[in-house]
Order: structure tokens, then sequence, then C-alpha cells
């Protein structure tokens, strides 16, 4: 197994402690598919039924993946897409998909003999690697925008044991720091641009064609990193080419109006530009700066897919409408993946009778405040049968 640069095809061996190519160019693992095993039988769905298709021999694990795909009727009927679905990635051990690289990344990390680990995060890598780390044993140091994580998030990287250092400043200024520090300071980097972190994240392609018994027409998630949508995408490309299908998804990726790079360039046709102050309520995809935009914007041209960005308030909206319609409480980013759908719905831009999977990728319960803020709570009532009778009049 090798390191293939995406840029100028350099290879390099598995065991060398690398993140880029000498071009600078971004890695990717070049999977061993005459090992890949057909394994897509629907059931005993985890991360770890798809052990040949992963680059690592260690494993810690906390039982990672087989999260529900939900087809959602209610939500399908109303939109007039009745072929809707979700691949519920709050459902991992620690509340987000992130734990899929996580378990593949924390192992690689002991594999290569490295005891510190670190990364940067809008906080759900900071939650998953923390976890991780303390079962594997090894130190993590997670550096997150001040102010500008959400609570849930927080309290899980804390409790989990990792060293919390906030930056004054936002992702993309934590990303800068954590990069020089796994270059100069022996430590091991689990942000997005680790390859081996996406092998992990590739599994969702391989549990959706498993739990589906077919490939969707198109692929729905939130952007942020640009990470995950590249994963994806490289694990249904890696079914096509081991002969397990035929067929290959649309990828489209949703981005928040304010941190929305790789949607604007592709919308206004421009070359790629990094936002400077990205803002958005959807606090795990306020990033500015996508580490892995090239692998993205291939994945979403060769897919035949495409970017779109949605308000913070489609975005809230369409929160509401996958709790209240469909009992899926999931947290703002992963709320885009329906905003987005709705707003490509509405412009015609994609078709009503094709399916549809929506990725999402976090817990609602990771970020409490911003529901509770928007709600307000009656005045309590008497402890009585008649005061509650005047409440259901
Ligand atoms: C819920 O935790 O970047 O495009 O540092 O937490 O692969 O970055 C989180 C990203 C979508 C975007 N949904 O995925 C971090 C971080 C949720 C997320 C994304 C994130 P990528």
């Amino acid at each position: 197994m090798v390191l293939k640069c995406i840029e100028c095809g350099r290879e390099y061996p598995e065991d060398e402690l690398r993140y880029r190519c000498e071009c600078g160019g971004l890695l990717e693992v070049v999977t061993e598919l005459d090992k890949a095993e057909d394994v897509f039988d629907g059931k005993n769905i985890t991360l770890w039924k798809y052990e040949s298709w992963l680059p690592v021999e260690k494993r810690v694990s906390l039982n990672e993946g087989g999260t529900p795909l939900y087809r959602l009727k209610n939500l399908g009927e109303e939109l007039g897409a009745p072929k809707l679905y979700a691949k519920n990635e709050g459902n991992n051990p620690t509340g987000s998909f992130k734990d899929r690289g996580m378990t593949v990344g924390v192992s690689k990390a002991l594999e290569l003999g490295m005891d510190k680990v670190i990364c940067a995060s809008t906080g759900n890598t900071s939650a998953s690697l923390a976890a991780y780390a303390a079962k594997a044993g090894i130190k993590a140091y997670v550096l997150v925008p001040s102010g500008k994580i959400a609570l849930g998030k927080l309290a899980q990287a804390m409790i989990y044991g990792a060293q919390v250092v906030p930056v004054s400043g936002n992702f993309d200024d934590a990303l800068r720091v954590v990069v020089k520090a796994s270059g100069e300071l022996g430590v091991y980097m689990l942000n997005s641009i680790n390859p081996f972190r996406l092998e992990g994240q590739k599994t969702i392609a391989l549990e959706i064609y498993d739990q589906l018994g077919f490939v969707p027409d198109n692929v729905l998630l939130p952007v942020g990193n640009a990470g995950n949508i590249s994963a994806i995408w490289k694990g249904f490309k890696e079914l096509k080419e081991a002969g397990i299908t035929d067929e290959l998804p649309r990828m489209i990726g949703i981005q928040a109006e304010g941190a929305a790079p790789l949607a604007s360039a592709w919308k206004e046709g421009k070359p790629f530009k990094p936002v400077e102050k990205p803002e958005t309520v959807a606090t795990a995809i306020r990033i500015g700066n996508p580490a892995n935009w090239p692998k993205a914007w291939r994945a979403v041209k060769e897919s035949g897919g495409t970017l779109e960005m949605v308000s913070d308030e489609e975005i809230l909206r369409a929160q509401e409408l996958l709790a209240s319609k469909e009992g899926l409480f999931v947290e703002p980013a992963s709320a885009t993946s329906l905003a987005g759908l709705i707003k490509l719905l509405e412009s015609g831009e994609i078709g009503s009778d094709e399916s549809y999977v929506l990725i999402t990728t976090g817990h609602g319960l990771k970020d409490p405040n911003i529901v509770v803020e928007r709600f307000t709570l009656p005045e309590p009532i008497e402890p009585t049968l008649e005061a509650f009778k005047e409440v259901m009049k």
C-alpha cells in the first residue's frame, strides 16, 4: 500500500510520516482493491466489516459506523422527492462522522509509533480525537477557535482528557499552527489532510451501498474543510473499480453562505479563493480555507454533481424540519444537506424522481444552545389539573 500525490502522481511508502507531497499536493491512499472483499450482504454493518478495504492493521475502536439509514417518508412526500434518505452519522460513538476517520487515524498513529496526536477543530474533530486518544492511551492536543465551538463538543473534548487549547482566531488560523507543530514537534496530525482519516470516512459510501443494495443517484452533505465529500466519493469510486457495482452517485456539497469559498467559486465559474472571515450559525463548517478543496472540487466535477450555498435561516429551518417531521435531531451544519436539497429542488436544478441520501453529519445535542436560544418557554403553571386544562384549551 502506498500514498500517492493527487497532483503529480509521486508515490510514498505508507510508513513514511508525511501529510503532503514534495510538490505540495494532497496525498491519497492507493487501496489494494484486489484484497478488498465483497462483503455487501446488508447484514451486521459496522465500520470494521470493511476491514479489507482499510489500510491499517491495528484497531483502536469504540464501535463506530453501522449508522442508521432512514427513509424520510414524511419530508420526501412534502418536498415531492419520495426517494429521500438520511444516513445519520450522529449515531457514532462521539456523535459525528469524525469517529470513522479517527478509528483508522489513531490506529495508524499507533502503527507509526506516535504517542502524541494533534488537530485543529471547529468542535467535532476535537471531541472525536480526544475519545480515540483516550482509548489508545496517548496524549491529544486540540486547538479550537476561542468562543466559537458548540458547548457539547467542548464538554466532550474536556472530559475525554485532551489538552484543549483555545486559539484567538478561526479554524483556519488554528490549522496553520497545527500543520507547523506536526512538522516540527513530533506530534501526529489528524486533521483531514491526513489521508488515513479519509480512508475511515470512505466507509460511509460502503455502508450506504450495503444498506440500500444500490448506489443512490445523489449524495448531499455539508462541506467545511472538504474532507468528507472527498472521502465518500473515493469510497464509491472504489466500489466501482472493484467491480462491486457499475453505478456512481452525484456528489452535492453544501456550504453556509458566510463560509462558502467552494460553492461561490463553483457557481461563479471563478478560481477558488479563501474567505477571510468565515461566519455562520453552523459553527462546524465555519471554515474559510478548506484544506482539501482540490480533492472536493474533483469529486464534484468527476461525479457530475454541484456545490450550493444556503443561508443561516435556511439551515435552522431545515434543522427544525428534520426534527419535527422525521424525529431526527441534527446539528446545524448537518441540516445544510436538507437546506441544500430544498433549494436545488426549488430551482429545478435537480429532478424530484431521483434518489437522495442526505449525510447528517453530527448529533443535535452537540449544540443545544442554538435551539434553546430560538425558542421561548412559557411561564411555569401551578401544579394543578385546572392550570393544565387552561394550557390544553
Ligand atoms: C457536523 O470538527 O472541520 O468538509 O474541525 O463537524 O469534512 O470538513 C468539522 C466538520 C460537516 C464538514 N458536518 O466536514 C472539525 C470540522 C459536521 C462537521 C463538517 C464538519 P468536512
